[in-house]
């Protein structure tokens, strides 16, 4: 088949002190990953993931210009003959690249025909390509999901419209859409609910729009097993944009939602950087709650922009978050299922293909190398041992009655009040920086 992007070479490790735009630096797909007990590689161990709506389908268009990406299917008026090209796009370049996983929207992939039953129609033949090409690549599907926030019709929610006929629809749509990603082995679906909230609640039943967020949730999990697909559910938290509020806030807002509903044990969670940044948290943050709870699946790797306040989805090159992010995950034991998705996207100033490689490049080395740096960290237990004496006083005496619940207001009372001045040891915020850094 002949190449769509041959200015875009197989990229090879050539090791950190190299200057090629082209080449790995820290990423080494087939060694054995820091710290391994298995023996797993670096490919097996980082899971990296190309979004498909950003390298394939957007051209760099934003709130004030055209798109700038040069790609091989302009010019090429066919949308279905489009379809195909980006199809084959997304396979040449995850190979060259050494990226094991894909992710797509519904309609990132086939273009909306006049009806539902029209639209379905394309996105079976590209689904049918999709499968024809992994027969003979590597390129496995990550995640499905539907977009259920593009169209106009979703302009008051999906899930959470108003409007029940709109809910059908969304309802309709994630049906093919869970159909599509079980066709193609994915290996879990995604939930990220662009308009289910509100824009302001003087017109909004948030209560009634909550539960039927959570009635959809419950047909998703059901049409699941009624078809075979066994894949993990995911929801990926984020706080507003494009609306004002939305219910899937955070790790935390989730985790309420998921439990009140008793949906637990059947959704993690897909946290974004950029995401957690909107909501006013670190990424550690999220990952850490996350899996503190055995909600943590999978991750979508971009940065934000410290001066802007909305989704940049920049690729993640920031190696001090890196670093903790892997540290969180290598905690986790991994990502399972999950694995780190590029949903970032090149910035409209680097509209050629080769900026398209160059960024993933740089992502998945910043990666790689927040990778090996958490392995060691955790190896030497560099944060474990200071943390453990930080609250070692919980393991003895009057810490390890109260953990064991012998204790209570009274009995407390009684051991504080002739306590005296109370020596606390120092929080060595500072010293602790400075071991990440000396990792980094
Ligand atoms: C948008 C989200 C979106 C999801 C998939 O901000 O990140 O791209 O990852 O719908
Ligand atoms: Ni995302
Ligand atoms: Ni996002």
């Amino acid at each position: 088949m002949k190449e769509l992007f041959p200015t875009i070479p197989s990229i090879d490790y050539d090791g950190p002190d190299s200057n090629r735009e082209l080449a790995f630096k820290y990423y080494q797909p087939d060694a054995v990953a820091a710290g391994s007990a298995n023996g797993a590689t670096q490919k097996e161990s980082l899971r990296f993931s190309m979004a498909f709506w950003h390298s394939m389908t957007a051209g760099g268009r934003d709130p004030f210009g055209d798109p700038t990406a040069v790609r091989p299917w302009d010019g090429v008026g066919d949308p279905m003959e489009v379809a195909r090209m980006r199809m084959r796009g997304v396979f040449e370049l995850t190979e060259k690249l050494s990226i094991p996983f894909f992710c797509f929207h519904d309609r990132d992939i086939a273009p909306q025909g006049d009806t539902l039953r029209e639209t379905n129609r394309n996105l079976d033949k590209i689904v049918a390509l999709a499968k024809d090409l992994m027969r003979s690549s590597p390129t496995r599907l990550l995640w499905g999901t539907a977009n259920l926030f593009g169209d106009p019709r979703f302009m008051h929610g999906a899930a959470t419209s108003p409007d029940p006929r709109v809910f059908a629809y969304a309802a309709g749509q994630v049906k093919k859409a869970l159909e599509a990603t079980l066709e193609l082995g994915g290996l879990n679906y995604v939930f990220w609910g662009g308009r289910e909230g509100y824009e302001t609640l003087l017109n909004t039943d948030m209560k009634r729009e909550q539960d039927n967020l959570a009635r959809f949730l419950r047909m998703a999990v059901e049409y699941a097993k009624e078809i075979g697909f066994t894949g993990q559910f995911l929801i990926e938290p984020k706080p507003k944009e494009p609306t004002k509020h939305q219910y899937d806030a955070d790790a935390a807002a989730c985790y309420a939602f998921l439990k009140e509903y008793e949906l637990l044990p059947y959704f993690k969670l897909n946290i974004e950087t950029n995401h957690a940044t909107l909501a006013g948290h670190t990424i550690q943050h999220e990952l850490r709650y996350a899996r503190e709870r055995g909600i943590l699946g999978s991750v979508d790797a971009n940065q934000g922009d410290e001066l802007l306040g909305w989704d940049t989805d920049q690729f993640p090159t920031n190696l001090y978050v890196s670093t903790l992010m892997m540290y969180e995950i290598q905690k986790n034991g991994g990502l399972g299922s999950g694995g780190l998705n590029f949903d970032a996207k090149p910035r409209r100033g680097s509209y050629r293909p080769e900026d398209l490689a160059a960024a993933h490049v740089a992502g998945m080395d910043a990666m790689a190398r927040g990778y090996e740096a958490a392995a060691r960290m955790i190896t030497d237990g560099a944060l474990e041992k200071p943390l453990a004496e930080r609250y070692a006083g919980w393991g003895e005496g009057i810490g390890a009655s109260i953990e064991a619940g012998k204790e209570s207001f009274k009995s407390l009372e009684a051991a504080a009040l002739d306590i005296k001045a109370i020596e606390l040891s120092s929080g060595r915020q500072e010293y602790l920086e400075s071991v990440v850094n000396r990792y980094i």
